[in-house]
C-alpha cells in the first residue's frame, strides 16, 4: 500500500520531533524533512497547523496529522510491522508510559529553565524520581525487551539531553539505575536515534540552554570551553 508523500514538518531541536523521525527511520518510510524557525512561523505552516506546534506530518502536500505520540501510531499502523505489543493490554501500557515520557520533557524544561539552585534542585529530584520509577518497569535492553518499540523511540531524545549536558558537567541523575544506564547507552547506539538529529544538535543545545540565563545556563557556561 502506497501511503503516499510524507513531510515532516520539525524543528532541529524538538524532542517530539525526533521521536517521529525516529519512528520514520525504523520504518523504513521515505520522507522529507523540513525544518522552521519556531520564533518566526511560517504562514503556510500556520494555515496548516491549528496548535502551532511541531511536528506535523505532512501527508500529499494536503492532510496534516499533529500531534507526535498521533504521529508515530499513523505511522506504525500504515507500514509493515508494529512496534507497539500485539495484546491490548500491553499496548495500553506501551501507550501510558509514551505519556510518562511526553510528562518527562515538561519536567526537563523545568530543570533547564529554573532559575535558582532551590527550584534547580526540585527539578532534579523530581526528574530523579521519574527515572526511579522507570528502573521498576523496563525490562531491558530496551523498554519492554528485545525489540525496540515506540515507546524507546520516545525516550532517546529524554536521555539525548543528559548525553549532551553530561559532556559538560557531571550529572548524577541516574547514579544507581543501572537499568535505565543500560536502556539510555543502547537507545544512544542505535542508528535512528543517532540519525534522528544534525551533527550539530549538541552544539546548539548547549547554546539554546546558555540563551535561557537559567541556573543550569549558568553551569554550562563555566564549563563550556573558552
Ligand atoms: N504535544 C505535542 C508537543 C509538541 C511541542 O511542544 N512542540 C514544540 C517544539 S518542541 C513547539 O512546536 N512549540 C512551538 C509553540 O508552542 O509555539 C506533540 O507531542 O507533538
Amino acid at each position: 500500500m502506497s501511503i503516499g508523500t510524507i513531510e515532516l514538518v520539525s524543528f532541529k531541536l524538538c524532542p517530539y520531533v525526533q521521536r517521529s523521525v525516529i519512528t520514520l527511520l525504523e520504518k523504513g518510510v521515505v520522507f522529507k524533512r523540513t525544518d522552521i524557525d519556531l520564533a518566526n512561523k511560517p504562514g503556510w505552516f500556520l494555515a496548516l497547523s491549528p496548535t502551532g506546534k511541531v511536528p506535523l506530518l505532512l501527508i500529499d502536500n494536503k492532510d496534516a496529522i499533529f500531534e507526535s505520540a498521533v504521529i508515530c501510531e499513523y505511522l506504525d499502523e500504515v507500514t509493515e510491522g508494529s512496534l507497539f505489543p500485539a495484546d491490548p493490554k500491553s499496548r495500553a501500557l506501551h501507550r501510558s508510559w509514551i505519556e510518562f515520557g511526553s510528562q518527562t520533557l515538561d519536567a526537563i524544561g523545568r530543570y533547564y529553565s529554573a532559575q535558582d539552585k532551590e527550584s534547580f534542585s526540585k527539578a532534579e529530584e523530581l526528574l530523579r524520581r521519574r527515572f526511579e520509577r522507570l528502573e521498576d518497569v523496563i525490562v531491558g535492553p530496551y523498554f519492554s525487551g528485545t525489540n525496540f518499540m515506540i515507546v524507546d523511540a520516545v525516550y532517546a531524545p529524554v536521555f539525548r539531553y543528559f548525553d549532551v549536558f553530561n559532556s559538560l558537567i557531571k550529572i548524577d541523575l541516574f547514579k544507581g539505575l543501572a537499568k535505565v544506564e543500560a536502556w539510555r547507552r543502547q537507545l544512544a547506539a542505535r542508528q535512528s536515534v543517532i540519525d534522528a538529529v544534525d551533527a550539530d544538535f549538541a552544539e546548539a543545545l548547549i547554546a539554546f540552554v546558555i540563551r535561557k540565563q537559567s541556573y543550569l545556563s549558568h553551569l554550562l557556561q563555566s564549563s563550556k570551553p573558552a
